[in-house]
């Protein structure tokens, strides 16, 4: 029994030493000291041993069995120490490599001309002004001289929200003007951008979503000659110090007098070109004189104060600018196509 058992450790020690992976060191534990291990089975034969005998044994048993530990222990570090080591080796990162660019975005072509524009009336001492985009018949028609029945509420039809007609997304920002009008007493100098809705067919110059961007001035005094001189200084600083503007009667619910402007074609300069379609002219925005009733339908006294008022679809400034001849173009949102500008 003692020669096994010295055996036994001897040949233990020397497989341990030699041990060279985890499973292996694993197999050699099960060998020796698992269930039916060699170790295990003498100890389970010292019952067959005399009573003399028994004490030194057992003891020599138990001396061989921590010695194997211990030295299984130890293989055990050695073999996770160099597993570990070989894991960082090959995991190395290295931190100069270069890394992969992301790709940085833009802004979309509206925002660029409603940002322009912006910033050019900002510079005049415009404030801006926003509301809501579903709107009361009231502020998006009636205050605007467009009272129930009247021919422009078919022209501009749009989406209404509840059925009773007196909820609807609006048709054009004014009615942002008529609630600043009612909340600030004058003088009142702002400019309302914003998305309008109208009940139109999807095709290259319509679509039921737009931007339009509308101003309003009010104070003592304010005359037409007033309305061409902001808006000659706008379109010179939107198209070059060169552009000039020639004014054409026209008719709104809400001016009177109402004009449209045009611009000297910044294609051309007014020589006529397919950006103008040779006329040397483009037409920029519509204008006029704030309409008395208008004025006292939101509280402000016509004797006392006149104002002007414009306005301008913004998508077709961002096709002209930009030369786009479809209008989808602006709303798709394809990256191919946004990436030009
Ligand atoms: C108030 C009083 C007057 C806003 C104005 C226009 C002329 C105009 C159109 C241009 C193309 C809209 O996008 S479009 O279809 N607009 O021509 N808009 S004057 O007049 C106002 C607004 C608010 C209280």
């Amino acid at each position: 029994m003692r020669d096994k058992l010295l055996e036994v450790r001897e040949k233990a020690l020397k497989n341990l030493s030699d041990v060279s992976d985890l499973n292996q060191l694993d197999d050699i534990r099960i060998r020796l000291l698992g269930k039916k291990g060699e170790l295990t089975s003498l100890m389970k034969g010292m019952g067959k041993l005399s009573k003399e005998e028994r004490p030194a044994m057992g003891q020599l048993a138990n001396e061989v069995r921590t010695a194997i530990e211990k030295e299984m222990e130890k293989s055990k570090t050695r073999l996770e120490q160099q597993a570990l080591a070989y894991k960082l080796k090959k995991e190395k990162i290295d931190v100069t490599m270069p890394g992969k660019a992301s790709r940085i975005g833009h802004r979309h072509p509206m925002n660029i001309v409603i940002e322009d524009i912006k910033n050019i009336f900002i510079g005049m001492g415009y404030e801006i002004a926003e509301g809501p985009e579903v709107e009361d018949a009231y502020y998006n028609f009636t205050a605007l001289n467009i009272p129930p029945g009247h021919t422009a509420r078919d022209e501009q039809d749009t989406f209404y929200v509840d059925g009773e007609g007196d909820l609807l997304l609006r048709t054009q920002t004014s009615p942002i003007q008529v609630r600043v009008m009612e909340n600030k007493k004058p003088p009142i100098r702002i400019i309302a951008p914003g998305r309008v809705y109208r009940s139109d067919e999807v095709d290259a110059t319509h679509s039921p979503i737009f931007h339009q961007l509308e101003g309003l001035v009010i104070d003592k005094g304010i005359t037409m000659g007033d309305l061409k001189g902001a808006l000659e200084v706008f379109a010179k600083q939107l198209f070059g110090e060169d552009t000039k503007v020639r004014f054409r009667p026209h008719h709104f619910p809400f001016t009177e007098p109402s004009a449209e402007m045009d611009a000297t074609c910044f294609g051309c300069g007014g020589k006529g070109c397919r950006i103008c379609k040779d006329s040397g002219w483009i037409e920029m925005l519509g204008c006029g004189m704030v309409h008395p009733k208008v004025l006292e339908m939101s509280g402000i006294d016509s004797s006392v104060y006149s104002g002007f008022a414009f306005g301008m679809g913004l998508e077709r400034v961002a096709m002209q600018r930009y030369g786009i001849n479809d209008l989808r173009l602006l709303f798709e949102n394809d990256a191919k196509f946004l990436k030009q500008f």
